[in-house]
């Protein structure tokens, strides 16, 4: 069993989120690029280990992880040294839950609703995110006063949550608000998110120039 860390992505996929964390924890991994032109991602090969056909995934110590937001705090867990995630004896761990799970189950469904709504229209009360205006607000006052969401600590929330606001923003699934632009300005100057940004060029290239070969 190897300690280096197996990543399943594609550049252009929610696998950036987990090629952010990777370089935040700095431990070693091993890029397995995934082509979804080809169907890569829908071979056997790759349906055992996620049978959802999806990336990220990652294998570690022969574990099978996948979903972006198990991921980041599966490797802030397992990395303690980044400290990237509060312990379970400090109560910062109860916000650094709240809002990754408010990413993944709110923000994430009400930016697709906005940008691609459903046909049939689901009641607030039974939709679990409720309202998309009710998530921007309350995303606002998650990221403010700052710097980050457990106020001076960086932590595995924010690579999370800060991935949804990046792409969200650039996709137009979340409204501009100043101080959603002024948060991602402050995580993009990370090295690890520089050095993510980087090598996510050369994942493009280099998935391009396998398929030009073929
Ligand atoms: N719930 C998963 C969603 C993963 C997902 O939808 N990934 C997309 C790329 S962003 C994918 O693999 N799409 C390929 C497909 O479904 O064919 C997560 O949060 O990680």
């Amino acid at each position: 069993m190897t300690d280096i860390i197996s990543f399943y992505t594609n550049p252009l996929s929610r696998g950036r989120i987990v090629h952010w964390m990777l370089e935040e924890v700095g431990a070693p991994y091993k890029v397995e690029l995934l082509d979804f032109e080809k169907g890569e991602h829908k071979q056997p090969s790759y349906l055992q280990l996620n049978p959802m056909g999806k990336v990220p995934a990652i294998v570690h110590r022969g574990v099978v992880v996948t979903e972006g937001a198990a991921i980041c705090c599966y490797l802030a867990d397992a990395f303690p040294v980044s400290k990237l995630a509060p312990l379970p004896s400090e109560p910062a761990r109860g916000t650094y839950f709240r809002w990754l799970f408010f990413a993944a189950g709110c923000i994430e469904p009400a930016g697709i609703d906005k940008t691609s709504p459903r046909a049939n229209e689901v009641r607030p009360s039974a939709l679990g995110y409720g309202s998309y205006d009710d998530v921007m607000n309350t995303i606002e006052k998650a990221v403010t006063p700052g710097p980050y969401l457990l106020g001076d600590r960086f932590s595995a929330a924010d690579v999370y949550l800060g991935s949804q606001l990046v792409w969200g923003l650039m996709v137009k699934s979340i409204e501009a608000r100043p101080v959603f632009s002024e948060y991602v300005q402050r995580l993009s100057k990370r090295p690890a998110y520089q050095r993510f940004m980087e090598q996510s060029k050369e994942l493009e290239k280099a998935l391009k120039s396998r398929a030009e070969k073929a």
